[in-house]
């Protein structure tokens, strides 16, 4: 029996990357800026069709640059079904997380649950593109118009996704990727910050860099935020490869859509109108009329060596160091719950073997109750 991860990350052929080492082995620029992480930026801003672009050493540094760059202070909305990165970074940036419930359909912020929590301290939203499918983006940009709140997306599943024709990253005021090892799109390590306008580019690009001006001047408090050239190196073959591993991915997720079609208490995720997905998750909802658990079907399928993973459980709000303060969850998150409770994501990853796709599925189709 051999196991098979929730993900496996997507390579370029060694051979691929020699030349670019070499590079970098001959010059000895190692980081700050050097020749890759321009080429990496500029050709990646290209590749996304997005206005300005950032890149930065993870999500969760992007995420709180982000926040840092707008000069915000007070509240910031964010959803309870995510990874505990996009709360720590509200918490890093110095500003406190409110929870707001999710929709059930989408497993995104809902924008109503959102305006029940707003207060005279909020200064922002950030919503979760959870799996890379999209918020609500034209409600919650309605919301964060009428309440003059800043909108900063934590898309770091959606490297790729497009929305009516136009990067999903592009939307809000910054958007903010990840290239983790376990992303659709990888560098080993890394991220991104999409930015609507250049000043902000400078203020981040700035902050990334511990605030340096020059010899003589730091201005704001900045940190260690950078992409080193081994990571831009990677990005740049990485980019000629993401759209065939895209396509793979499709392929694996209409034969889990045809393979687990009608079994009885498992739920899929609905592909969006207008949205071209990356495929990066395939989560399912284990519902009561299952006949097993989600629990219980994540250990039977363990016992097979498949290792689904239960993204997102528990609820970041039901963390020790958020549980017990009023002002963080003002409301209750029924919906948010019962996800955290259902949701079992299955392996998906571009060479998943047919084979073993067939196996889960007839896991999952079989042997329960
Ligand atoms: N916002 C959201 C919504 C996020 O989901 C994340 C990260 C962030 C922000 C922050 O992004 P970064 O700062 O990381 O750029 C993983 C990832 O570590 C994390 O990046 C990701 N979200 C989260 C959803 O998943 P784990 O605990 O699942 O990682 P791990 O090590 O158990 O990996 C899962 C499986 O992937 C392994 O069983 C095997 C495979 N794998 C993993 C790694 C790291 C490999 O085959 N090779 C590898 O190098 O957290």
């Amino acid at each position: 029996m051999h196991n098979i991860y929730v993900t496996r990350p997507e390579l370029p052929p060694l051979e691929a990357l020699l030349p670019s080492l070499e590079e970098i082995w001959s010059s000895r620029v190692l980081s700050n800026g050097g020749v890759f992480h321009d080429r990496f930026e500029a050709a990646l801003t290209r590749h996304l069709g997005v206005a300005h672009l950032s890149l930065c050493t993870n999500a969760t540094i992007g995420l709180m640059l982000a926040l840092r760059s707008l000069g915000l202070r007070g509240e910031v909305i964010t959803s309870p079904f995510t990874f505990v990165a996009t709360v720590q970074a509200i918490e890093w940036a110095g500003l406190t997380p409110v929870f707001a419930d999710i929709d059930p359909v989408t497993l995104n912020l809902d924008p109503r649950a959102v305006e029940r929590v707003i207060t005279p301290d909020t200064c922002a939203i950030l919503p979760v593109h959870c799996y890379g499918h999209a918020c609500d983006v034209d409600a919650l940009e309605a919301v964060a118009q009428a309440h003059g709140l800043k909108l900063v997306y934590d898309a770091a599943h959606a490297f790729g996704v497009r929305l009516r024709g136009r990067a999903l990253a592009s939307w809000g005021d910054l958007s903010v990727l990840s290239f983790h090892a376990t992303k659709v799109f990888n560098t080993f390590e890394g991220g991104a910050i999409v930015a609507r306008d250049a000043p902000i580019k400078s203020v981040i690009d700035r902050l990334k860099n511990f605030g340096i001006v020059d010899e003589n001047h730091v201005e704001g408090v900045g940190l260690n935020g950078k992409m080193n050239e081994f990571c831009a190196a990677l990005g740049l073959a990485q980019l000629e490869r993401v759209e065939a591993a895209i396509g793979q991915r499709a392929r694996i997720d209409a034969r889990y859509r045809e393979g687990l079609d009608g079994v009885p208490g498992l739920r899929l995720q609905h592909l969006w109108p207008g949205e071209e997905p990356n495929h990066a998750y395939f989560p399912v909802r284990v519902g009561p009329d299952y006949g097993e658990s989600r629990d219980a079907l994540q250990a039977r399928l363990k016992a097979h060596g498949i290792h689904a993973r239960r993204y997102f459980c528990p609820l970041v709000s039901d963390l020790a160091d958020f549980r017990d303060r009023p002002q963080v969850a003002p409301q209750p998150l029924p919906v948010a719950h019962e996800a955290a409770d259902q949701v079992l994501c299955l392996p998906i990853y571009p060479d998943l073997g047919a084979a073993d796709q067939a196996r889960i599925i007839d896991l999952l189709r079989h042997g329960r109750g």
